[in-house]
């Protein structure tokens, strides 16, 4: 239902109140100026739309002194005004039926990307997208689960529901167009998850594969069984946070788990997903130029991660067809 889209809606965001360690809005610029985008349109043939800013709401985030806590989160205004921000941002270029890739930011922003592009895509092919989330952690805590107050640790219950506010300061802004189903969610790469969230994925049935489960059965079967679960020609939203790669390949995140992703599967993982031709949006997070900076080529490797990540969602290495062409008999 969907052709490979050759526009590309970019939405850079410089953003880090999700969490609490500053840098990470500092990655698209980083990741940019690194070629990331030429390439996806010089090799790709992509045409850009968006490109040409790197966002910071300065305009809708308040100062720090008037965003006090709320049910413990943090920042909890300014996350709520950006990430809505966002979600009319993506919508705008998903609307169009371009690919959206959103470089952030800390994993917050998908309570915007996600609500943007849900919304879009019922608007335009009256369809439900699916979430795959990859990430070392499950980031579905609730405000009221969270030990951290950190949102970035929330988007995915914002996101279905299970965490809900009227105040549209605080998400309130958020509807049911801009909801995805449990059901709809699936994770791959998880091996932090805190004990609450463990017991909200049970609780709702929540489809997650770990890396026990990558080390069980290879990273081709457990996306093989993702893709399964989601179901064929489901309009996909990839949201890749880069912690899921091992700290051996993405030292610069704030908060690195060992025992990850391989960079290779991580970009099985998008190289798989974009090969479906169901792929209507993708964000690239986490990324944070400032930590591992001083580590031996620390966070030049991790913005090389991002960029393999990015390439491989985008469809960048050319593959042998999965099945053979048919055989043309000439019989005219
Ligand atoms: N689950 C913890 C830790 C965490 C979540 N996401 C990241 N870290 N990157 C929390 O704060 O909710
Ligand atoms: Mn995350
Ligand atoms: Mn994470």
């Amino acid at each position: 239902f969907l052709s490979q889209p050759q526009d590309l809606g970019i939405v850079a965001v410089g953003f880090s109140g999700g969490q609490g360690k500053p840098g990470v809005d500092a990655a698209p610029t980083a990741l940019i100026e690194s070629g990331l985008l030429t390439q996806l349109r010089d090799e790709l043939g992509y045409r850009l739309h968006g490109h040409d800013a790197v966002h910071s709401y300065a305009d809708v985030v308040p100062p720090p002194e008037r965003d006090q806590p709320h049910r413990g989160m943090k920042n909890p205004r300014a996350v709520s005004a950006v990430t809505r921000r966002i979600a009319d941002q993506v919508y705008e270029h998903a609307r169009e039926g371009r690919l959206v890739l959103t470089l952030g930011g800390d994993h917050s922003i998908a309570i915007g990307t996600i609500a943007g592009s849900a919304r879009a895509t019922r608007e335009r092919l009256g369809r439900d997208i699916a979430v795959i989330w990859v990430d070392a952690h499950a980031d579905i805590n609730t405000p009221e689960t969270s030990g951290s107050g950190n949102v970035h640790g929330m988007p995915v219950s914002f996101l279905t529901g299970l965490a809900r506010e009227d105040k549209e300061e605080f998400f309130g802004w958020l509807t049911d167009e801009h909801r995805v189903s449990v059901k709809k969610l699936v994770y791959i790469g998880l091996r932090d998850v805190d004990v609450g969230e463990k017991r909200i994925l049970r609780e709702n049935g929540i489809k997650a594969f770990s890396m026990f489960d990558i080390d069980k059965h290879g990273i081709g079967r457990v996306v093989e069984m993702a893709l399964a679960h989601i179901g064929n020609d489901t309009p996909i939203h990839l949201s890749f946070d880069v912690d899921a790669l091992d700290p051996m390949w993405a030292p610069s995140t704030g908060t690195p788990v060992r025992g990850g992703l391989t960079l290779r599967e991580g970009d099985f993982i998008c190289e798989s997903v974009h090969q479906t031709g169901s792929l209507v949006a993708v964000d690239l997070v986490e990324v944070n130029p400032r930590l591992a900076a001083d580590t031996d080529l620390g966070a030049h490797e991790t913005v090389r991660a991002g960029c393999s990540i990015s390439d491989a969602e985008a469809g960048l290495e050319p593959r042998a067809p999965s099945c053979p062409e048919p055989t043309l008999t000439s019989n005219t």
